[in-house]
């Protein structure tokens, strides 16, 4: 007679998709910036972080890839906090992700929204995101619901903030923290490179979208809440004067100015358990 031999299948695991609502999810946050908070101390507490600052959840598959990107220069205090806040966030969102501090070198006329564009150029050799999710660095999520990832348009996600007390300054603001698909960046061209020192790219990006025949998607009031970290305006991000008159060409200017046309030399790349810090030459003025 002949014996059954019973061979155990290899023990495989066949993840499924995370689910459209992360499960673990707690709603409004408590958030303070009086606590002091080192590196070091940081490090500590995000034990599931990978080499550059990447987690992506071990039990599901997660629907999108997610690169974050910050314009960085001398910020370090609110990169701590940044930090400290938002990947246990974006933990519990269930995102596969990257965050990416793109710090501007020398001490030229800082220019947030080409620093953005250098962040998606740079992030798309490194792996296959799909969203881009671009913040300011003092800017801090009260609700967990708002979620860091991408829609069927265009996000805005930084609705009320504390210092524009929880509501929108104006109707069509679009600063702070928006996210944008690949596609959908790409539509328009990506950000203008053109805007040195502070104000009016923001409301540029805002026009691309509008002239491409977008809409923008965002979070309700109260999901929408954040914290901005109390500043001063930074040396060499005086307010530029010329911004608003080219606020008024950005439909016009999309086609020449953006991801088609950057020009930028990087520096140095380096990878923290914390963030890839990609330190970039942008050719500022000085
Ligand atoms: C507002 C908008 C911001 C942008 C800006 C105009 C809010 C909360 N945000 O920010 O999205 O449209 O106006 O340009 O309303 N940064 C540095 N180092 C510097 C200068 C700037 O790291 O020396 C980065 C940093 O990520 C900062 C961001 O650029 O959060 C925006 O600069 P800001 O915080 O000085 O400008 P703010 O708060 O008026
Ligand atoms: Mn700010």
């Amino acid at each position: 007679s002949q014996e059954k031999i019973e061979i155990p299948a290899p023990a495989k695991q066949i993840l499924e998709r995370c689910p459209d609502t992360p499960p673990d999810l707690v709603g409004p946050l408590y958030v303070e910036f009086t606590v002091e908070r080192t590196l070091d101390e940081v490090r500590k507490e995000m034990n599931f972080l990978k080499e550059g600052g990447r987690y992506k959840p071990p039990d599901c598959i997660a629907q999108q890839k997610v690169a974050l990107i910050i314009p960085f220069r001398n910020r370090y205090d609110h990169l701590r906090h940044w930090l400290y806040y938002l990947h246990p966030i974006l933990k519990r969102q269930q995102v596969d992700y990257t965050v990416y501090i793109i710090n501007q070198d020398g001490e030229g006329v800082f220019n947030r929204a080409k620093l953005m564009n250098v962040g998606y150029a740079e992030a798309m050799k490194q792996y296959d995101y799909d969203c881009f999710v671009f913040s300011d660095i003092d800017l801090i999520p009260l609700d967990d619901r708002n979620l860091y990832r991408c829609f069927e348009s265009p996000r805005h996600l930084a609705v009320a903030m504390d210092k524009f007390n929880f509501n929108m300054p104006y109707d069509t603001f679009f600063g702070g923290v928006s996210s944008l698909s690949r596609d959908q960046y790409l539509k328009i061209n990506g950000f203008p490179n053109t805007y040195w020192g502070w104000g009016g790219e923001d409301d540029d990006i805002h026009e691309r979208i509008k002239s491409r025949g977008m809409t923008i998607s965002r979070p309700d009031l109260a999901t929408g809440k954040y914290k901005m970290i109390r500043h001063q305006r930074d040396l060499h991000n005086e307010a530029n004067p010329n911004n608003p008159f080219k606020l008024r060409l950005a439909s016009l200017n999309m086609n020449a100015d953006g991801i088609n046309s950057l020009r930028y030399t990087v520096k140095a790349i380096v990878k923290d358990v914390l963030y890839t810090f990609i330190t970039v030459d942008i050719e500022a003025p000085q």
